[in-house]
C-alpha cells in the first residue's frame, strides 16, 4: 500500500515537504490491496484519528454534518435510481463516496461566501443551502428546477445561496472562482470564495493560469482539488508527472495542504485554516483532498478499468460510516437518533421526488429565454 495514504492529514502534510520522487504514487502502489486485517487495523487508526476531532466539535454540528452526508447519499442513490427508470436524461454524475469533501469544507465557510464546482455537482448543491426539490427537479428537466429545467445535472446554479454552478468544462470552474474572488476583493467585500475540481482538471492550463493569478494578486480563494484518482476512465498514474497535488502550490509561492477527504472533520479543519487564511490575509490555498467515486464516471459508465476489490476497498473507508462509528464510541450517536436522521432524509427526498414529479415541463417558448441577456427581437 501506498505510504500516502491519507490517514492523517497533519502527518500528510508534512509528507508534503518531502521530496517529489518519494511521495508520488505509482500505478503499482496504487493498485496494492490491504488485506481484510489490515483494512480493519487503517479502520482503528481513522477512527482513532477522528474521535480525537470530535473531542473538540459540538454534537449539533456532528449531527448536521451527519445529515447533510446521508442526504446527499440518499439524494443520490435516488437520481440514479429515476436515471434508470427513464426520468432523468443527458448527463448524470454521481458524487458517492465524496460526500465529506462538499460537507466538511462548506461547514467551514459563511452563507455569503461563494462555492463554484464541477460537473458532480449535487453534493456541493445541497450543502451550500440549495433544496433537495429544486435539484431533483432540475435533473428531471423540469420547470420547477434550479435552473428552470434547462441547465440539468451538470448546471445547478442558485444565486441566492451563493452556489454559483456546476460546470461541464472541466477546468473551466478555476479562472472563474479567481474572478469572483478577484470581484469580492475589488468590492471591498468579506467573502471567500470555494473551487472544488477534479485532480484530472489540474492538467488543465486554467489551472495554472488562475493560481499564478490569486497568489500574485493576493485573492481570497480555497482551492480544493478532489483528487479521487480518476479522469473517467484514466487513472491519476497514467495521467499525471507529478501526481503530488498540493505540491503544485510551490510553483505559485501558495500555501497547500494533503487532507484525507473520507473524513469530514479533517476536511472542516483543513477548510477552517483556508478561509482564515483568506479572511484575514486574504491569500489563497490549495488543498488537495484524497478520495473516491463509488459510482462510474457518469451514469453510462461500465467502470471496466479498476477492479470490484478496488472499489470494496476504499468502501471500508466510507466516510458517513466512518463519522457514525466514531461519534458511536464517543457515546454521542445511538440507533434511535441514526433512524431519526435516515427518517428525515428519507421524508426530505421523497418531497424532492414528489415536487420534481409534479412540476410542469418547460414551455416551449421557453428555448428563447436565457439565451441572451439582452434579447434580439425579431
Ligand atoms: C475541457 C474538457 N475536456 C474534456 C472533457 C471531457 N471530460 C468530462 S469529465 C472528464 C474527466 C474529469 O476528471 P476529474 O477532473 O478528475 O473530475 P471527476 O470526474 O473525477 O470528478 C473529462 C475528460 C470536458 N468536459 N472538458
Ligand atoms: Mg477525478
Amino acid at each position: 500500500m501506498s505510504s500516502r495514504k491519507p490517514s492523517n492529514s497533519r502527518q500528510q502534510a508534512d509528507e508534503v515537504t518531502s521530496s517529489v520522487a518519494t511521495t508520488a504514487v505509482t500505478e503499482q502502489e496504487a493498485s496494492d490491496l490491504l488485506t481484510a486485517e489490515e483494512l480493519h487495523a487503517e479502520h482503528e487508526q481513522r477512527k482513532e484519528d477522528q474521535k480525537g476531532r470530535i473531542e473538540a466539535t459540538d454534537r449539533e454540528l456532528l449531527l448536521h454534518l451527519l445529515y447533510q452526508m446521508v442526504l446527499i447519499r440518499r439524494f443520490e442513490e435516488k437520481a440514479a435510481e429515476a436515471y434508470s427508470l427513464g426520468k432523468i436524461g443527458g448527463f448524470c454524475h454521481l458524487y458517492i463516496g465524496q460526500e465529506a469533501v462538499a460537507v466538511g469544507a462548506i461547514s467551514a465557510i459563511r452563507p455569503d461566501d461563494y462555492v463554484i464546482t464541477s460537473y458532480r455537482d449535487h453534493g456541493h448543491a445541497l450543502a451550500k443551502g440549495m433544496s433537495a426539490e429544486e435539484i431533483m427537479a432540475e435533473l428531471y428537466g423540469k420547470a420547477g428546477g434550479c435552473s428552470a429545467g434547462k441547465g440539468g445535472s451538470m448546471h445547478l446554479f442558485d444565486a441566492s445561496v451563493n452556489f454559483l454552478g456546476g460546470h461541464a468544462i472541466v477546468g473551466g470552474q478555476i479562472p472563474l472562482a479567481t474572478g469572483i474572488a478577484f470581484a469580492t476583493k475589488y468590492r471591498n467585500e468579506d467573502k471567500v470564495t470555494l473551487c472544488f475540481f477534479g485532480e484530472a482538471a489540474v492538467n488543465q492550463g486554467s489551472f495554472n493560469e488562475s493560481l499564478n493569478m490569486a497568489q500574485l494578486w493576493k485573492l481570497p480563494c480555497v482551492y480544493i482539488c478532489e483528487n479521487n484518482q480518476y479522469g473517467m476512465g484514466t487513472s491519476l498514474a497514467r495521467a499525471m508527472s507529478l501526481q503530488d497535488i498540493a505540491r503544485k502550490a510551490c510553483a505559485y509561492g501558495m500555501a497547500s495542504e494533503f487532507v484525507d477527504g473520507m473524513d469530514v472533520l479533517a476536511v472542516r479543519e483543513a477548510t477552517l485554516r483556508a478561509v482564515e487564511r483568506a479572511r484575514t490575509e486574504s491569500l489563497p490555498t490549495l488543498l488537495e483532498v484524497r478520495t473516491y467515486r463509488y459510482m462510474g464516471h457518469s451514469m453510462s459508465d461500465p467502470g471496466n478499468y479498476r477492479t470490484r476489490a478496488e472499489i470494496e476497498r476504499y468502501q471500508q473507508r466510507d466516510p458517513i460510516k466512518l463519522l457514525s462509528a466514531s461519534m458511536r464510541e464517543k457515546g454521542l450517536l445511538d440507533d434511535e437518533t441514526m433512524k431519526q436522521i435516515e427518517q428525515r432524509v428519507h421524508e426530505e427526498i421523497e418531497r424532492a421526488v414528489r415536487f420534481a414529479e409534479e412540476s410542469p415541463l418547460p414551455a416551449p417558448e421557453e428555448l428563447y429565454t436565457d439565451v441572451y441577456a439582452n434579447p434580439i427581437k425579431s
